[in-house]
């Protein structure tokens, strides 16, 4: 059955943590994947994530199926949390959410029924984005093209370019957006950039597929929903793929969601209906118990802002690290300015780091980052960021 079975290639990001585990060196650093980890490079569990979990546990509950959809004191916990307690559009019932795996569960759930719905729309992502963007969206059958987005030298996103070309993309394409903290870059536009992207997918009549799997770690889980604040008030319709991975520290629970902001009630219930054909068909119903969660986190007064204390400090320490990151090399004696580091958002840096360059810190010094040059900020911690300026000062300066 398997002779022919030719070997795939690895996902570039989860590869390197292959590699960086088989590294027998004690001062190895994995800046590879973008995980979140604490001062003492360990992925932590968060304190609420804790409390809820024993209160559950406790509780001795049977593990009955879900509905396809998820649970719907989740999906409403979801939908408060992207569109604020008091939306117009949650309130009419014009928003439907379903629980899925994870944000990328979200993205493959909302991929597979656009790609049915608009059999001929091609699919349209940021110019560089995640790797798994193109495979996901490939893998839902879409012929995925990129719109311009970064610019190498400012470092920062080429508002005018992104633009231009989001005007120029035909009726019905769909434009997968980064909500905020971009991945790989952590260049994000501004709120006003924001609106004349919203203006651009209205005019053409384009599917906005908005992907927010960092909300918290910019500025905070509020404000991080200016951009799908701005499209839920511009009427439109549009998706949104979430995730509680990063900011409940969930990765391996696999805890996100999707939801569809339809035209209006009567129009959510027929939607609801198909996108449930395609969960059933795929996964039948999403697993009990990272949902559970954080629905008792985000529904309990006390172990919400518990969490968002646990969250500041996540997105505190990475803002110290970015800067302390930039101290450092400017104290390594590096002349070219990094400073760019620390205006980035997020857990990633795009350095600007050649491939040659990442390759010699991966040999010489056991430090494993992305071949684009991309950092992941969280996996720098007291101990290791002067090693790490070290190797980038080695490895710039000849
Ligand atoms: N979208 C982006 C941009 C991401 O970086 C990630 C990261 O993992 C995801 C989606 C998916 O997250 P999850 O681990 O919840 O599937
Ligand atoms: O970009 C990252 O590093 C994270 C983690 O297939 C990740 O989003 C990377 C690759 C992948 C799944 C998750």
């Amino acid at each position: 059955i398997f002779a022919n079975v030719e070997m795939a290639p690895r996902d570039p990001i989860l590869g390197l943590t292959e590699a960086f585990k088989d590294d027998t060196r004690a001062e190895k650093v994995n800046l590879g994947v973008g995980v979140y980890q604490d001062d003492n490079g360990k992925i932590p569990l968060l304190e609420c994530v804790k409390a809820a979990e024993k209160a559950r546990v406790e509780a001795g509950l049977p593990r009955g199926y879900q509905p396809i959809e998820g649970a719907a004191a989740y999906n409403a916990a979801v939908q408060n949390l992207l569109f604020g307690d008091d939306a117009e559009l949650v309130k009419s019932g014009r928003v439907i959410t379903f629980e899925t795996l994870g944000g990328t569960g979200a993205l493959k759930v909302g991929g597979d029924y656009l790609r049915r719905l608009y059999p001929e729309a091609k699919l349209y992502i940021s110019d560089p984005s995640w790797e798994n963007h193109r495979a996901v969206f490939e893998n839902a059958g879409f012929t995925v093209e990129t719109y311009a987005y970064y610019d190498p030298a400012t470092r920062g996103a080429n508002f005018p370019a992104m633009k231009a070309a989001l005007e120029a993309l035909p009726a019905h394409s769909v434009v997968v957006l980064h909500a905020c903290c971009h991945n790989p870059t952590g260049a994000d536009i501004s709120e006003s950039q924001w609106g004349e992207v919203v203006e651009a997918c209205r005019k053409n009549d384009l599917i906005p597929f908005l992907d927010i799997a960092y909300q918290g770690f910019a500025d905070g889980p509020e404000q991080d929903t200016a951009a799908v604040r701005m499209f839920a008030d511009s009427g439109m319709q549009f998706l949104v793929a979430s995730s509680f991975s990063k900011n409940f520290s969930l990765y391996g629970e696999r805890v996100g969601a999707l939801s569809i902001v339809t035209e209006n009630k009567e129009e959510a219930a027929r939607v609801l209906s198909q996108v449930k054909r395609v969960i059933r068909t795929n996964y039948s119903n999403p697993p009990t118990h990272g949902g559970a969660v954080v629905t008792a986190v985000l529904n309990s007064p006390e172990l919400r802002k518990q969490w968002e204390g646990e969250l500041a400090a996540m997105r505190q320490r990475i803002l110290d690290m970015r800067h302390s990151l930039v101290d450092k090399l400017k104290a390594a004696g590096v002349e070219q300015d990094f400073s760019f580091i620390t205006e980035q958002r997020g857990m990633f840096s795009y350095t600007g780091l050649t491939p040659e360059h990442v390759e010699r810190m991966r040999d010489e010094f056991g430090i494993y980052a992305v071949k684009s040059g991309r950092i992941c900020l969280a996996a720098l911690n007291s101990r290791n960021v002067d090693y790490v300026a070290k190797a980038i000062a080695t490895v710039v300066s000849k």
